[in-house]
């Protein structure tokens, strides 16, 4: 049996939750029997429902996997939450080995699962394809680890790193096909956010169930495209009083040197709930962001912009030296139409 096909499976099959499982980690799972065919596969589809395993297991008849391999991305629970744990269940099926991907690193599971399959006289394998099986779960990790929501930052430029033109419009530097991908990126996290510049600017409806828009000012015109769909909150300068708006959330932050203090925003995205969040505004945004980002989403159009036209993508990115520029690393690049999109991680967070 290859194991790193297998997982690669796992994580074809746990990509299927995304967008549906959070905050939960995405799992799938492949199950063998004793003579190494594949008699099942199974992910956990939605939050609080059946895990991978157990998704798996069930659609099998009580024997059939006895004897068999589990390949799973994650280390299976030992704990009772909204299901009984998986560790049980592959245990009473009568699984010989168990391969997994990474280690759990809620602690009420960390090694506890590990343990009880091994107790259990179960082998088990860890640790294939561990770099992508974490990459998989990179939300989950940074919330378990880290109790903060995850930061990812998308931005559309020419290629002298241009996102609009001063006065107007970002919407058409990049083409349908990057567009489209914009769309399948939005959808893996729990929320998008935004500027009131952009909102003033663009109009844009940007669709999602849960929208955050940054309006210091409270200047954007709440009969906007963006106000009209998914649930919606709005952060404001903590001097001003909002309007009342049904189906609008105002919460109020405090002000920075004329900026809200995304520092304050980002823990109320955690403590309510949001554990991702993907940053699509202008380049004053973007600048303040920057920081705070775990990933970079980074389309280029094969285009050149004015310098007085254009305005950088990110702009307010405190650099005073040379030797102090912020570094990421790449991770991926992929043609989407005639455009480019560029994925890369900031280098200190990751070092
Ligand atoms: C697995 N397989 O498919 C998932 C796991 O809220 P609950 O009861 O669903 O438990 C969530 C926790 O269980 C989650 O934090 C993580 O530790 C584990 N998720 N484990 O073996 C799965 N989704
Ligand atoms: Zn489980």
């Amino acid at each position: 049996m290859n194991y790193e096909k297998s997982m690669k499976r796992c994580i074809e099959l746990a990509l299927n939750g995304r967008g549906e499982v959070s905050p939960n980690p995405l799992v799938g799972c492949v199950v063998y029997d004793k003579d190494g065919n594949v008699v099942s596969e199974g992910w956990h589809e939605k939050y609080g429902e059946n895990h991978a395993e157990r998704n798996a297991l069930l659609k099998l008849k009580h024997e059939e996997a006895r004897g068999g391999t589990l390949v799973v991305n994650l280390e299976p629970c030992s704990h009772f939450g909204h299901t009984p744990p998986c560790a049980d269940l592959i245990i009473e099926r009568g699984i010989k080995k168990v391969v997994l991907g990474m280690r759990d690193v809620n602690p009420i599971v960390a090694g506890n699962g590990i343990k009880n399959l091994q107790n259990a006289g179960i082998e088990v394998v860890e640790s294939v394809l561990e770099d992508e099986c974490k990459k998989l779960n990179e939300v989950f990790i940074k919330n378990m680890t880290e109790h903060k929501v995850f930061v990812a930052l998308k931005t559309a430029s020419t290629l002298d790193g241009k996102t609009a033109s001063k006065t107007g419009s970002s919407k058409w530097i990049t083409g349908a096909a990057a567009r489209e991908e914009v769309r399948v990126i939005r959808k893996t996290y729990d929320a998008i956010m935004t500027s009131s510049a952009t909102v003033i600017a663009d109009n844009p409806e940007m669709a999602h169930k849960r929208k955050i828009i940054i309006d210091r000012e409270l200047k954007t015109d709440f009969s906007s495209k963006i106000y009209q769909s998914g649930k919606i909150t709005v952060f404001y300068d903590e001097a001003l009083s909002a309007p009342s708006i049904e189906g609008i959330e105002f919460i109020k932050a405090p002000v920075k040197e004329g900026k809200i203090n995304l520092e304050f925003v980002f823990e109320r995205l955690y403590d309510i709930g949001i554990m991702s969040v993907l940053v699509e505004a202008g380049g004053h945004l973007n600048g303040s962001a920057l920081e705070y980002a775990d990933k970079i989403y980074h389309f280029f159009a094969p285009k050149v912009m004015d310098d007085n036209l254009g305005l950088s993508c990110f702009d307010s990115a405190e650099v005073v030296d040379i030797n102090q520029c912020r570094e990421f690393f790449f991770e991926s690049v992929k043609f989407f139409g005639d455009d480019i999109l560029l994925t890369y991680y900031p280098m200190e967070k990751n070092s």
